[in-house]
């Protein structure tokens, strides 16, 4: 085989044929990543600074690259296909994601690459969701799904073949490479002859969009992919006055001077042409892709994210509650009201342990003499000897994209009281463990500060905080 191309390398190839397929059929999509590319080079003319800011970006030429995709498979099988053809590509799933809170059948993970390393050379992720068939209610139509389902194979047998082998030899070589690329591209391709006839298409959406679009189709076709924006508010004015009809609010936390989690906008999915098969054939429209711009901030530890959770659920009741004439901007304002709660500023979050840092030795190190001062972490950063950048968010938001996947169905049809899916049923059908998002980073952290006292020549961890000094009396 000679030299293997690296798993990340492979993912940059298959992700320039998916975004280019993408925007050759998709005009409208196309234009969205110009308008997103336009908004960019105004805030990096504005703000050189902030080309540091995404630091999975490096200098901010990655700002040309999508961040991720999303994709949908209807059987267990076919998720465990998608696993092992994410592999290929240095992807693994992270994270659960239970969408049936939301009125959703399904439930997802994020296939994304683990290693810093990998994410700065190319962080795309592809959000999966697997449909939940248990949650629709009729059984003949569970089981008209399943058979419909059976029948199709997301994998050309070309594409079959390689994995197995990849899988067998450890690698590709570039020639492998490129050829898997492009037969994992064809199985995402969005194809508008319809497996299934008329009257069976309208029987699955009415029981739920998702359903028709998981299983009348000839594979799980890309439904969006994600640009990078330095400034989504600036996007979703500009996309508004052009009329790209984004989503109603941006999904994530409001604007800030520190920005947190991911922010995302979407525009609502195109109508296209289907044909059908026979009994009856004929033609309908069907609502399969839309275009996505997102923008990452820092990620947070445990207690972050309930806070956040917390803030977010609260802006959506009172706005609920409170709701005047126009819902959209009442519930901007009232999560911008509940935000203030969020300390905005890294030192506060670093202080309250709210988001994950990267830490940096600066300078020669300390000067002779003084380890043998009691010293602290907290001390280092306030004496310059260390300095903390926040951990870009590399994963996704159920709320978000319930709200992603909501604003892109034809109906906001909702099936009644789903029972809340499992974890231990998604790992079964995808056949390992997701890996969990917060230890990864956890250890980017650690490693980060480990490295750092290394460089100090500090030879053990200092506390975190300074010891209290005084006597409170005092
Ligand atoms: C996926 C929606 C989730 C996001 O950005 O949160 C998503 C879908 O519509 O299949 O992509
Ligand atoms: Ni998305």
């Amino acid at each position: 085989m000679g030299v293997p191309i690296s798993t990340d390398t492979i993912r940059a190839m298959f992700l320039a044929r998916l975004s280019a397929m993408c925007k050759s059929e998709m005009p409208r999509y196309r234009a969205m990543t110009e308008l997103v590319a336009r908004v960019n080079a105004d805030v990096l003319a504005a703000h050189p600074e902030c080309a540091k800011r995404e630091t999975s970006a490096g200098d901010g030429a990655g700002l040309a690259i999508e961040r991720h995709g999303a994709v949908r498979v209807g059987t267990a099988g076919e998720l465990v296909l998608l696993r092992r053809l994410f592999a290929v590509m240095g992807m693994a799933p992270v994270g659960y994601y239970d969408l049936s809170v939301a009125g959703l059948p399904v439930h997802s993970t994020a296939f994304r690459p683990l290693a810093e390393a990998a994410l700065r050379e190319s962080p795309f992720r592809v959000f999966v969701s697997l449909l939940r068939l248990d949650l629709i209610p009729e059984a003949e139509l569970r089981d008209e799904v399943t058979e419909i389902l059976a029948r199709r194979s997301l994998l050309s047998p070309r594409g079959l073949e390689l994995l197995d082998q990849f899988e067998g030899a450890g690698g590709f070589n570039e020639e492998q490479a490129r050829e898997f690329a492009g037969e994992a591209t064809e199985a995402f391709r969005w194809r508008p002859d319809a497996t299934v006839s008329i009257d069976v298409y309208r029987r699955l959406h009415a029981a739920h969009p998702l359903l028709a679009d998981i299983a009348c189709f000839k594979g799980p076709h890309i439904n969006h992919l994600a640009a990078p924006t330095l400034d989504i508010d600036a996007v979703q004015r500009a996309m508004r006055i052009q009329g790209f009809e984004p989503q109603e609010i941006i999904e994530g936390p409001p604007r800030r001077r520190c920005p947190i989690l991911l922010r995302q906008t979407s525009f609502k999915a195109l109508a296209e042409p289907v044909a059908f098969q026979s009994p009856g054939g004929g033609q309908a429209t069907h609502t399969a892709r839309f275009g996505e711009v997102e923008e990452r901030g820092a990620a947070l530890t445990n207690e972050g994210r309930a806070l956040y959770d917390r803030l977010l659920s609260a802006a959506l009741t009172n706005s609920i509650e409170n709701s005047s004439s126009s819902n959209a901007a009442g519930y901007e304002q009232e999560l911008a009201r509940q935000f203030e709660a969020f300390p905005d500023d890294y030192a506060e979050l670093w202080v309250k342990e709210l988001a994950f840092f990267r830490y940096r030795a600066m300078g020669e190190g300390l000067p002779s003499g003084r380890l043998r001062t009691p010293t602290s972490i907290e001390s280092l950063l306030a004496e310059g000897y260390l300095s903390i950048e926040p951990i870009l968010y590399e994963d996704f938001l159920p709320a978000s994209a319930a709200g992603i996947f909501r604003s892109n169905l034809a109906d906001r049809m909702a099936i009644g009281n789903l029972e809340r899916a499992s974890r231990q049923s998604f790992e079964s059908a995808l056949g390992c463990a997701v890996i969990d998002p917060l230890s990864l980073y956890s250890e980017v952290e650690a490693a980060s500060l480990a490295a750092s006292l290394k460089a100090l020549d500090l030879p053990r961890t200092p506390p975190r905080r300074n010891e209290p000094t005084g006597s409170p009396l005092a």
